[in-house]
């Protein structure tokens, strides 16, 4: 017996205090922790399950699709469409948003995530996660369309990841500061083990894909240029450096002990005119809610990015999250233009 919270009673213990919450949302968080269950052992099982390498197809953005990535969206989608919650879907995987079946009732929530995050990760064994957004849907359940989804993250109602790593694990806001469970799997449960996560303000970390140095633009190009000159150069302190090439690995690293990740605007994206890597969405935005109600910061580069008014569901931004302090200087060095 554990005599821990799961995350099912955490959410009921906090839906509590809202007045009006008439369960939907308890209702809906509880279909989002099954399906990550679901995924959490598709990935435990890998090859045992024959759920590795790719499935011949590309999703909207052009990019191979891996075989989980196909099948986590299907867990997700069929988790999430019955219990008339939802009014509409939308998907990294997905080129079109999911309006629920008329079938089943639609409800008052828009539901965006990203269900298998990193997944160039899968077939080496590295963490992956995934992550997801909670709106309301503004034009009302009966019909919802694609501009419904196009809010900017301040009107997230919440947010969070799950991490399928060594231990898998949940980290949830619903802008009430940032809480983490880990799954325990003999009884299936997602326990309280993280209560009110904060990110240290300063770090001596940062994650950026150095393949792309010579792409990046001069504010990002100073900022790391002084984290390497270490204890010589004017930050006078040395610094270390990750990356795994995971979103969800790399935030939880930053929620646990601080750090910066950034994935920048840089030279090649603007040939391309490309917005960025990574997607407002699905990504950006709740890791962004996340990050900021851990005490982080989240910005494009010279703009916070739960400000942006998104124009199209999957626009791409440039992202550089993490602790505060240093969010804001590499915010300076973009305001002072380098
Ligand atoms: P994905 O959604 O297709 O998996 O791409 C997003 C991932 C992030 O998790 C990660 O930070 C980034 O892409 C890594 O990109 P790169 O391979 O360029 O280093
Ligand atoms: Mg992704």
């Amino acid at each position: 017996m554990h005599n821990g919270t799961t995350v099912t009673q955490f959410i009921i213990e906090e839906q509590r205090h809202i007045a009006g919450a008439t369960g939907d949302f308890t209702s809906l968080l509880n279909d989002i922790v099954t399906a990550c269950k679901v995924i959490s052992n598709m990935v435990n099982h890998g090859a045992l399950v024959g759920v590795l390498g790719s499935a011949g197809s590309e999703n909207v953005q052009g990019e191979t699709q891996k075989k989980l990535d196909v099948l986590a969206n299907d867990v997700f989608i069929r988790s999430n469409e019955w219990a008339g919650h939802l009014a509409a879907m939308a998907s990294e995987e997905m080129d079109e948003i999911y309006p629920i079946s008329k079938q089943y009732t639609r409800g008052k929530y828009l539901l965006t995530f990203d269900p298998l995050d990193g997944s160039s990760n899968i077939d080496v064994n590295v963490s992956v996660g995934t992550i997801f957004s909670i709106l309301r849907c503004p034009g009302g359940s009966e019909a919802p369309t694609e501009r419904d989804f196009l809010q900017a993250g301040t009107q997230q109602v919440a947010a969070g990841y799950a991490l399928y790593g060594p231990s898998s694990m949940m980290v949830l806001t619903t802008g009430n500061g940032v809480n983490g469970f880990t799954l325990d799997q003999n009884i299936g449960e997602f326990i309280l083990t993280h209560p009110k996560m904060e990110i240290p303000a300063d770090t001596q970390e940062f994650a950026i894909n150095a393949s792309n140095m010579r792409f990046w633009e001069s504010p990002v190009r100073r900022y790391v240029d002084e984290c390497l000159a270490g204890k010589e150069g004017p930050r006078g302190k040395d610094f270390n450096m990750r990356w795994i090439a995971s979103m969800v690995a790399e935030v939880h690293r930053i929620l646990t002990r601080g750090g910066v990740f950034m994935y920048p605007m840089d030279a090649k994206m603007k040939d391309k005119g490309q917005g960025g890597k990574l997607r407002l969405l699905y990504e950006a935005n709740p890791m962004s809610f996340i990050v900021e109600q851990a005490g982080g910061g989240s910005i494009t580069g010279a703009q916070r990015i739960m400000e942006l008014q998104p124009e199209q569901l999957h626009q791409r931004v440039p992202v550089i999250l993490g602790s505060r302090n240093e969010v804001e200087r590499i915010q300076g060095y973009h305001l002072e233009g380098g």
